[in-house]
């Protein structure tokens, strides 16, 4: 599809407990991505890594949260930083741990609303996200993402989100571990997960195909946020939250082929590696070669296949 790359490192570290995310945007480079998509024709633009605004003061009642201001301060800054990306080409956040998403999704909202279209959230991840900084019991705000972009309170201290979300237009996919506080809001916004026990039941490709025939339909601009424990901790090491039973390997590269070929993906976040946790870099390779396929890399053109 010949995109515009535009890679930018999100070294985010503080919405976990785990060291090492800060590692993630290297670990990326050091595998290759930008010469793997070069190779399938796309142009790239490392821009480098962004760096969070000064951190101010800022309080929640919940004792558990922690580094609320410098998760703040990196929403801010990603926010205006994948703005601006999203406005010159198709951005690639390399992370960093999954709190960065709630800077990049708010940026990319922004430019849909300019742009006068529809988002969609694609969230392939393990865990659903869904705590407000209230609910959350570990206090990581790496699991508060699909909350804030839903336009849940308890964000006071973020920026407000630009334009929630709604249900509908938010696919929480490969979904195995969700707290109880989650479950129950998630079923008060009307968001159902489409989890592992349903991909087992109807395969990968269905669910797929129907969020994605909804944002053709919409003419919707599609963010892609990869959580490295979407995959079996087998094949993904490289995770501070392993949880069994994710994606396997085809499974993982069907959904990214599949994305190829719908042509909706319009910007991807590669959150959670951590690269001090990796085997020999196979993790970061793995992810590499999934956003490889994401932007075409193939065995057989099946464009114009009919089945
Ligand atoms: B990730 C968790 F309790 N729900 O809140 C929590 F299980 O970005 C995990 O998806 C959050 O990796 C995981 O700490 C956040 C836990
Ligand atoms: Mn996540
Ligand atoms: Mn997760
Ligand atoms: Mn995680």
């Amino acid at each position: 599809m010949n995109q515009h790359c535009i890679i930018l490192g999100a070294p985010v570290d503080s919405g976990q407990s785990n060291p090492g995310c800060l590692m993630g945007p290297a670990s990326y480079r050091v595998a290759g991505l930008a010469s793997a998509l070069e190779e399938l024709g796309c142009t790239v633009q490392d821009q480098g890594d962004v760096a969070p605004r000064p951190a101010n003061a800022a309080a929640c009642n919940n004792p558990a949260v922690h580094s609320l201001p410098e998760t703040i301060a990196w929403t801010e800054a990603l926010s205006a930083a994948a703005q601006d990306a999203a406005s010159q080409g198709f951005p690639i956040f390399l992370g960093g741990d999954h709190s960065l998403s709630l800077g990049t999704v708010a940026g990319v909202a922004a430019h849909a609303r300019a742009m006068n279209r529809s988002l969609f959230v694609l969230w392939l991840d393990a865990h659903s996200d869904f705590h407000t900084p209230m609910t959350t019991g570990s206090g990581n705000l790496h699991g508060t993402p699909v909350a804030y972009i839903s336009g849940r309170s308890d964000f006071d201290s973020f920026p407000p989100f630009p334009d929630p979300v709604p249900a509908e237009r938010i696919c929480l996919f490969g979904i195995r571990s969700v707290d109880p506080a989650e479950r129950t809001a998630l079923g008060e916004h009307g968001i159902t997960p489409v989890d592992m026990r349903e991909l087992d039941e109807r395969g990968f490709v269905a669910p797929l195909r129907a969020f994605l025939d909804q944002v053709r339909a919409a003419n919707g601009m599609l963010h892609v946020s990869l959580d490295v424990d979407f995959l079996d901790p087998a094949i993904a090491p490289a995770v501070g939250t392993t949880v069994p039973g994710g994606a396997t390997f085809r499974e993982a590269h069907l959904v990214m082929e599949m994305l190829h070929e719908a042509r909706l993906a319009t910007s991807l976040d590669l959150v959670e590696l951590n690269p001090f946790l990796d085997e020999r870099g196979r993790t970061a390779r793995l992810m590499v070669d999934l956003t490889a396929s994401l932007m075409g890399r193939k065995v057989f053109d099946r464009t114009n296949r009919t089945s």
